[in-house]
Parts: structure tokens; sequence; C-alpha cells
């Protein structure tokens, strides 16, 4: 009883304690604005005053030790760039990244394949297994914030830079890692972008029915993989803001399609339940095996869709429209396409009606398509909602002017190429504006990086020269 009391009356001092603190909080006069710098009573820094795009790039200040090389990492890394992180490729000596020179279009340059998907990044050649080379990469471990690599499984560790060595050189670092699988029993396999698709589900999903599996154009295995792990790393950082340490990030590339790909492992669970309604086979009378089937080019959602021929269409590969049956605008459809009475026909009138008799539906569509260009069938069709798209060639959205203006498309000079077009940052944000800076010549930055960012001297400089590290083989055989 009596401690009861005891705990009662100590309660009652904490609140008066905590209503008089309080109290003098309220009566505190708010901090005179003095700039962008103050931090706000939340710990938070004000609002910026500088006007937006011009207070700096969102991740200014971050530094990439960039060890990627062919298309997943380089993408990502790109990515980072364009946010304005400082990143550092390494490549080897002589060589580089083995894309400089493949798919080659202009003898001597640089590849397209290279140069747009390394913009915006510092080149510095470093030989891993030299052992002053290693010293090299040690001092930039010790300098930037995240490592980024997409070497084949161990790779990283059989030149002496495992998790814990790093860890140990720096502790803020995050380690981020492309590999083809996760941990299991594919996780030492080499893996390219169609492999990828292949094991991620993307390929027995894709193409006709009574055709064989298809990968698509769209790198998502590479391209796909290399953004996912761009926004680990970001959340890294992020996180590391809390903790003070660093962690490893992997995107594992047939993680990275399966979840491109996750209204096909929907539909996989949907088959136990019955037949896929919206997939056309069901309403051909075609029935389901046991697995997601190819489904042409059924829409993945619940508005059935279809690619049908437009005017044209016999000497223009592309002169094609996708043409979405959405259920609110079903009667702007019936009007556009000539066929009034379907808007009150039962067999038309309802989504589920239309389910068994959807090729008849798009063979019925594609009689007015026919009669019209694509952008024609877009110009009628957008006005009223009806959701459409025409099939882009890469030389239409090459030259397409409203993509030029919103920076997709850019036209970037090379000093040994000439200009070229690259897509430009995909993903635009209002304070941040990415410009595109031409990639780098093999080994460009390497003095530069030594001297400014690691501080050797040009004593140092002469004996790192003389040691082999940043020199390619033939030149070391030629000086020996
Ligand atoms: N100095 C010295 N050696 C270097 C070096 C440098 N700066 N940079 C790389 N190397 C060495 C590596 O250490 C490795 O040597 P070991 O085999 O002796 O350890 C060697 O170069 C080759 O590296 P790799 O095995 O990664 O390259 P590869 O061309 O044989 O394979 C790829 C390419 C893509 C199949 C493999 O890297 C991979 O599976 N990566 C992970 C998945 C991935 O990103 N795939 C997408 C690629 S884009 O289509």
């Amino acid at each position: 009883m009596a401690k009861a009391k005891k705990a009662k009356a100590g309660a009652k001092r904490t609140a008066r304690k905590t209503s008089r603190k309080v109290v003098k909080l309220a009566a505190r006069k708010p901090a005179k604005a003095t700039g962008a710098k103050k931090a706000n009573g939340n710990g938070l820094p004000r609002p910026s005053a500088k006007p937006y795009g011009q207070a700096g790039k969102a991740l200014e200040g971050v530094k990439i030790l960039d060890f990627t090389h062919v298309q997943s990492g380089p993408t990502c890394t790109q990515l980072l760039a364009w946010f304005g992180a400082d990143v550092i490729k390494i490549e080897r000596p002589g060589i580089g990244d083995i894309t400089r020179g493949q798919l080659r279009d202009v003898p001597n340059a640089d590849s397209l394949y290279f140069t747009m998907l390394n913009h915006n990044k510092r080149s510095i050649t470093v030989d891993s297994k030299n052992p002053k080379g290693k010293e090299i990469i040690e001092r930039l471990i010790k300098y930037c914030d995240v490592l980024v690599e997409n070497f084949a499984p161990g790779a990283l560790d059989r030149m002496g830079f495992t998790w814990e060595h790093i860890h140990k050189l720096n502790p803020r670092m995050i380690v981020a890692s492309v590999k083809g699988f996760g941990p299991g029993p594919y996780e030492d396999c080499k893996v390219y972008e169609n492999i990828a698709q292949c094991t991620g589900g993307s390929a027995s999903t894709t193409g006709f029915r009574d055709g064989p599996p298809l990968v698509t154009g769209a790198q998502i295995g590479d391209s796909g993989t290399g953004l996912h792990l761009a926004l680990g790393i970001v959340a890294a950082l992020y996180q590391r803001n809390r903790t003070g340490r660093g962690q490893k990030v992997l995107a594992a590339m047939q993680d990275g399609v399966l979840n491109l790909c996750r209204v096909k492992l929907r539909d996989q669970q949907r088959l136990k339940h019955g037949p896929l309604t919206e997939y056309s086979q069901y309403g051909e009378g075609i029935p389901f095996g046991e697995a997601t089937p190819r489904a042409g080019n059924d829409s993945g959602g619940g508005q059935p869709g279809w690619i049908v021929k437009c005017k044209g269409w016999e000497n223009d590969p592309n002169a094609y429209v996708y043409f979405i049956t959405q259920a609110p605008v079903w009667e702007k459809i019936c009007d556009v396409i000539g066929k009034p009475e379907w808007k009150t026909d039962p067999d038309y009138a309802t989504p589920r009606a239309r389910l068994p008799r959807l090729r008849e539906i798009f063979d019925t569509i594609e009689q007015w398509t026919m009669t019209k260009t694509k952008l024609e069938v877009m110009e009628i069709c957008n006005p009223l909602d009806i959701p459409v798209g025409p099939i882009l060639s890469m030389k239409e959205l090459a030259e397409d002017e409203s993509l030029r203006k919103t920076g997709t498309v850019v036209e970037v000079d090379h000093p040994t190429r000439g200009k070229y077009l690259t897509v430009g940052n995909p993903i635009k944000l209002s304070d941040s504006i990415s410009e595109v800076k031409r990639s780098p010549l093999l080994g460009e930055h390497t003095e530069e990086i030594l001297t400014k960012v690691l501080g050797y001297s040009a004593k140092e400089l002469a004996e790192i020269k003389s040691s082999g590290a940043i020199t390619a083989e033939d030149k070391k055989k030629a000086a020996a």
C-alpha cells in the first residue's frame, strides 16, 4: 500500500515536471529564420531558399567506387551519377569494361554499348591483382561511401576484397552487388540478360501459346536489376544516417525479373481456382495446363487488350496499335468501331459476357483500326478516354521531339565517336536536374583521382606508374 502511494506521488512529480517543461517550451520564442542551414525544431534543415533545381543534386557528396562492368552494374551507377553522386569507375588497365570494344560501330571508338551506360562517371585504370593496385583500391574504399560490383560470384573475394576486409577498412561502406542468383543451388553461376529472363519467369510467360518461350527486348534482367540495386543503395545510405554503418546490398537478377513478373505468379495461384478468364485461350476453349501460360498480347490486368493492325501494316512492321477494351468506355468503343448494337446486346454489354468473345471482339476492332494509321487511332481514341498505344519504333522514338524536350532522349558529343543519341535519366526530380555528360575514356581520370582525390605525391605517382598497377600488360612488357 505504502509502495503504491509512493509510486503515485512519484508519478505526480514527474507529471508536474513534464508539464512545467512543456510550458517552458511553449513559452520559448520561435527561432529567427537565419537561412537554409539552421535546423528546424525537428532537427531537420529549413527548406532551402534557392530556386528549384539550384540547390545541388540529390546525391551530392556521395562517393561511389564503381567496380561494375557490362550492363547491370553500370546501369545502377549511371543512375546514381545522374542524381549527383561522384562515380569513380575502376577498369582493368588496357582493356577496361569489356563493352568498350563490343558491338563497335565506329572503329577505335568506345562502343555505344559502353557510352550509353557510363555517362557522368570518371574512369581510373587499376590492376586489382597488382600489390600497388590493391593499395590504391584500399585507399578508394576508405574514401568512398559505396562499392558497387557485378563480377562473377567470388571474383571480388579472390581479389582480396571480402566484405570483412572492406568493412574493416571502412565500416561505413555499403557493398552493393548484382549476382545472377541469390543464395541457393545456382549461386555460383555466371548470368547474362537472357538467362535471367529465362530463370526469372519472364520467358515462360512471353510469346504465343503455340510457339516457343520468348525473351523480350526490354533488358529487364540487366537494366531492371541495376534499377533494383540503385534503390537498395539509396535505402542503405538512408539507414546509414541512423546506424552509422554500412551493409551489404544484393540484387539477384532472377529475383529482379521475378519481381517484374509478379502478375504472372499471381496468375499461377489463380489457376488452382479455375481458368484465367481474361486470357484469350479461355474464350477459344483451350484448356489451361499446370503453369501460367504464354499469353501472346493479352493484357496482364483486368482490362482485356490486344495488338491490332493499322493502315499500312502490309509494308510497315510497326503499323499496329495496342487497344484496351476498358470497361468504363465500352460504349464509346462500340460507337467508334461501328457496333452500337453491342452496347445493349447481352452477349457484349458486360465485361463478363465479353470474355469468351474476345477474339471476335478484337477482330472487329481490327477491321476498324485497319482503316486508320496508328496515330489516327490514337487521335480519335484519346479524347474519348479509350486507352490505346501505337507501336513506336526505335526510329520514331529517336526522332520524337517531346522526348528530346524532357531530356529522356539526349544528344551527346564524344571526343572519339562524335555525336550520338542516348537515353537520359528516366526519373525526373524537380529539385535535382540531371545533365547527361559523356562517358569517360579509358583511364581518363587516373592521374586526377590518384593525386587530387587520394593525395598521392608526384614521386608516389611515378612509383605507381613503374609498378604496373595502372598500366596495360603490353605496356608493362615494353617497359621491362
Ligand atoms: N584488374 C584485374 N583483374 C580484374 C579487374 C581489374 N581491374 N577487373 C576485373 N578483373 C578480373 C576479375 O578479378 C576476374 O578474375 P578471376 O576470374 O581470376 O577472379 C576476371 O576479371 C573476370 O571477371 P568476371 O568473371 O566477372 O567476368 P566474365 O567476363 O568472365 O563474366 C559476367 C561476366 C557478367 C557473366 C559475370 O561477371 C557475372 O556473372 N556477373 C554477375 C551477374 C551480372 O551482373 N550479369 C549481368 C552482366 S550484363 O549482361
